[in-house]
């Protein structure tokens, strides 16, 4: 058999597993991997480096399968080399409920998936952070350990989504040259023609932000091999433009938007095996074939021993080191830095922003903890998140920095930092205004499905901003962070309840954290300084009441100071309240029923205090209590007058409580 013909028979075994699957499934996309089985026949066959037999070999290549719709080719990849994890029992129960092989290919559920992809545009911007963490990690530990590239395949709608923009322009920036994306260039999306949406020139948009730009024909292997081998010694990221045929094979649909999401339809999957001489039942590989990708997946064993062996002659110390970053296991002494900053936050006694707080906690943190690795979307000086330790830029050619430009790209950063989280080695942390989560919120949701720790440093947390007005002041956001699933949202009132928020976003392996800090001063509420970290239990009594209490006051964030001093005027009036700081409500809802009452408390009257909207504090306190905040958007001007003019004072709060205490 020549070797294109045994490319072929490759190629079509990609290409009826996934039509087959879409068929059964009666629900798929079968074009794309139809059209892409020639691409990626060629890179799993011969260019990446990858061992089936050890998933998570840290030096392996990366591969994003950023058109997450094209499910079916990751999932036939697995199986044909030879995945333990993806059998073709798997393959036939495609879509269906607790099947490994779910709609689109999902992080941490099936193995070999780098990250989870559908969601258009976001594995080409993942791609960007797996690449940059492979950079740092080789400038890091050296090239002996670290030596590998990120390969994505990415779609028309990939290109088109905005965030591919933002990701693109940082890797052209970055020189990200073991970064390789092969584009499916098919001219077909949902509605039909690209022609109908998009008319850009995209090699040369790519090449204007500092990428090689190639095309090629994608179902020639010759062409798909040397446009990958030329990629491989470039200095610059490269896009590889694959135009194909969407749907290669089947005789009518080939080439139209009928064949992108649905299945082929017995007729046409007959007389696409007819077409290209496919003389198989469905699911069915025959030896020979699956004999051929079995071998290609063992091409990378060898590369793998040596690989191990030089993990083993490595330094000690070095190699502990590397074992540790990639288990993504804090150090040993990182209780011993935890205690000396919660020690030195109790001894600081000056009102800080929490923004400043942060500074303050991640001078000590990024001193002692190598892997974390900051940023910012062009805030930096208002996020606070450069330190000492982090003063170098990640830079090429040497990637030995720790703090990343994101530049003004919001998406980009927050997707860039899901991809240098999941290549492993680092923990990334990145900063901008909280009114500006939004610009990160897809990324963020994606995060907390995966399950990965990023922890996002927002600041401007309130219409406590003040000037900027309300373009620039959160008011739904916490409540919309607070909506999505595994995402730790913490909203500290001091520096030492900001150090507690830190330990437990780091110390949280399994999804993101937010940090909503201040840009005003606050002054030290936790004054004791023997007490344990209170934020773990996501909200605690931190000013008790004189008396059995009449009044409880509940706030996170600026608005529990603001509440301390409502408490003294009730207490003067011989009122007796309690204040509870609600730092975390997801911390808060995970503890037993019991403890919950116990912070609750019985005081006849409730009231909750957030500079933002009332969303989501029922959970909390009750529809029954009463709320301080805002209803719609802030205004332009000093803080304190802003606060005043939207009634979140002290002495509202006061006289809240007592018309309350009336009634009841
Ligand atoms: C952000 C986002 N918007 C919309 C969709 C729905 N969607 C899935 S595939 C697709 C068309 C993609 O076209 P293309 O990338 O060319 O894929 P192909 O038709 O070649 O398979 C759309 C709009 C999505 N998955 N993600």
């Amino acid at each position: 058999m020549s070797n294109r013909e045994k490319h072929d028979r490759m190629a079509n075994a990609i290409r009826f597993l996934a039509a087959d699957a879409v068929q059964a499934a009666n629900s798929g996309h079968p074009g794309m991997p139809m059209g892409m089985a020639d691409v990626a026949t060629v890179l799993f066959g011969k260019v990446l480096k990858f061992d089936p037999a050890d998933p998570h070999w840290p030096d392996r290549d990366r591969f994003i399968l950023s058109a997450g719709h094209g499910s079916m080719l990751i999932y036939s990849l697995l199986y044909l080399t030879g995945y333990e994890g993806m059998s073709l029992d798997d393959i036939k129960n495609f879509r269906q409920l607790g099947s490994k092989t779910p709609g689109h290919p999902e992080y941490g559920h099936t193995v070999g998936v780098e990250t989870t992809t559908g969601p258009l545009g976001q594995g080409l911007a993942n791609s960007v952070g797996f690449a940059l963490a492979e950079r740092m990690l080789a400038a890091q530990f050296g090239g002996d350990l670290v030596d590998h590239h990120t390969y994505v395949i990415a779609g028309d709608g990939c290109l088109m989504e905005g965030i591919s923009e933002e990701a693109i322009e940082l890797a052209g920036r970055q020189k990200l040259n073991k970064l390789i994306v092969l584009w499916d260039d098919n001219h077909i999306t949902i509605d039909g023609s690209t022609a109908l949406s998009v008319a850009t020139d995209q090699l040369a948009r790519f090449e204007a932000s500092g990428w090689n730009a190639t095309r090629i024909d994608g179902h020639d292997p010759d062409a798909i091999l040397a446009a990958l081998e030329r990629a491989k010694t470039s200095d610059k990221p490269t896009l590889i433009a694959c135009r194909t045929t969407i749907g290669f094979g089947a005789p009518t649909k080939q080439g139209t938007n009928g064949v992108h999401g649905a299945p082929l339809g017995a007729d046409e999957l007959a007389a696409a095996r007819k077409a290209l001489g496919w003389d198989y039942p469905a699911f069915e590989v025959p030896t020979d074939v699956l004999d051929a990708w079995r071998l290609a997946g063992l091409r990378s064993r060898q590369a793998h021993k040596a690989w191990g062996e030089r993990l083993k002659a490595a330094d000690h110390e070095l190699r502990g080191e590397f074992e540790r970053r990639v288990r993504g296991e804090l150090p040993s002494k990182f209780a011993e830095v935890y205690a000396g900053i919660v020690a030195r936050a109790h001894a600081d006694k000056n009102p800080v922003a929490t923004r400043k707080s942060g500074e303050i906690v991640l001078e000590a943190l990024t001193a002692a903890l190598p892997e974390m690795v900051g940023g910012s979307a062009d805030l930096t000086h208002s996020n606070n998140t450069k330190t000492k330790a982090t003063s170098v830029y990640v830079e090429p050619p040497k990637y030995d920095g720790r703090y990343i430009n994101y530049g003004i790209r919001e998406h980009g950063m927050a997707a860039a930092m899901n991809g240098i989280a999941l290549h492993g080695g680092f923990i990334p942390y990145g900063g901008t205004f909280l009114v500006f989560s939004d610009y990160c919120r897809p990324s963020i949701r994606l995060a907390a499905l995966m399950g990965v720790r990023v922890v996002y440093v927002f600041t401007h947390d309130s219409i406590g901003v003040g000037e900027d007005g309300p373009t620039h002041q959160p008011v739904e956001q916490i409540a919309a962070l607070r909506a999505i699933p595994n995402l730790l949202v913490f909203r500290p009132c001091d520096t030492v309840e900001t150090a507690e928020a830190w330990k437990l976003a780091l110390e949280h392996k399994t999804g993101p954290s937010v940090l909503a800090l201040t840009r005003q001063n606050l002054p030290l509420m936790r004054t004791d300084p023997n007490t344990r970290c209170l934020t773990a239990k996501g909200a605690y009594e931190i000013v008790p009441a004189s008396d059995d209490a009449q009044v409880s006051l509940f706030a996170s964030g600026s608005e529990v100071s603001l509440c301390a001093a409502a408490r003294d005027i009730l207490e003067a009036e011989g009122i007796p309240t309690r204040v509870v700081s609600v730092p975390s409500f997801e911390l808060f809802a995970n503890q037993p029923e019991e403890s919950r009452r116990q912070v609750v408390g019985t005081a006849p009257v409730k009231v909750a205090v957030e500079a933002a909207i009332r969303q989501g504090w029922d959970a909390v306190v009750g529809s029954d209590a009463a709320f301080v905040g805002m209803t719609g958007f802030g205004a332009s001007g000093p803080a304190g007058k802003v606060f005043a003019h939207f009634g979140i004072t002290a002495e509202h709060v006061a006289a809240a409580a007592k018309s309350r205490l009336k009634k009841s």
